[in-house]
């Protein structure tokens, strides 16, 4: 038997079953909250991870999902071109208002809100990624494409 996985976990397998996908969510006993623990985890490179990052427009407040590989970091300049205004990190509150996900856990889908979504380019160039699935001990591997397609994000050079 497995164990039946936590709320939050069990939200993002329900969200990829209702959107049609059979990626299968799966909790870790040690934590993946980091890029590194999730690779470590998942035993795949750190450029596979998917981290599920949250900006805020400085001037509109709206909130900007960042799908970036785990191996990147964001050149804010470079996203705030793509935005049409100046961005920034967004609060712990804010991830939380506008995912319904603590950091760490932050997933693609299933947020509370409809959010504008970017995705490293990065990311298209592996078979299969792996992205937080809603706790900082849960994950799943899905493909590029399948992530690109349940997000509706824009692909492009984010670091
Ligand atoms: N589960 C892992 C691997 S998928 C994960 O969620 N990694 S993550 O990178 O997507 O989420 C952690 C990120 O949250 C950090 O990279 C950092 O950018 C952001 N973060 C951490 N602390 C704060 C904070 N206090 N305020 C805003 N953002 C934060």
């Amino acid at each position: 038997m497995t164990k039946p996985l936590s709320p939050s976990a069990q939200k993002v397998q329900d969200t990829l079953k209702a959107l049609g996908y059979s990626f299968v969510v799966i909790e870790s006993e040690t934590p993946t909250k980091t890029a590194e623990q999730a690779a470590a985890f998942a035993g795949c490179l750190l450029g596979q991870i998917v981290k599920s990052l949250i900006f805020q427009g400085l001037n509109s407040g709206k909130a900007i999902l960042v799908l970036t590989s785990g191996a990147n970091r964001v050149d804010e300049k470079r996203l705030s071109e793509y935005v049409g205004e100046p961005i920034g990190r967004a609060s712990p509150e804010l991830v939380r208002n506008t995912t319904g996900f603590a950091i760490g856990g932050v997933p693609p889908i299933g947020h509370v809100q409809k959010v504008e979504t970017y995705l490293d380019e990065d990311l298209m160039q592996y078979e299969s990624i792996w992205a937080a699935a809603g706790t900082p001990n849960s994950l799943f591997q899905l493909t590029p494409a399948a992530l690109q397609e349940m997000t509706g994000a824009k692909v492009a050079q984010v670091k």
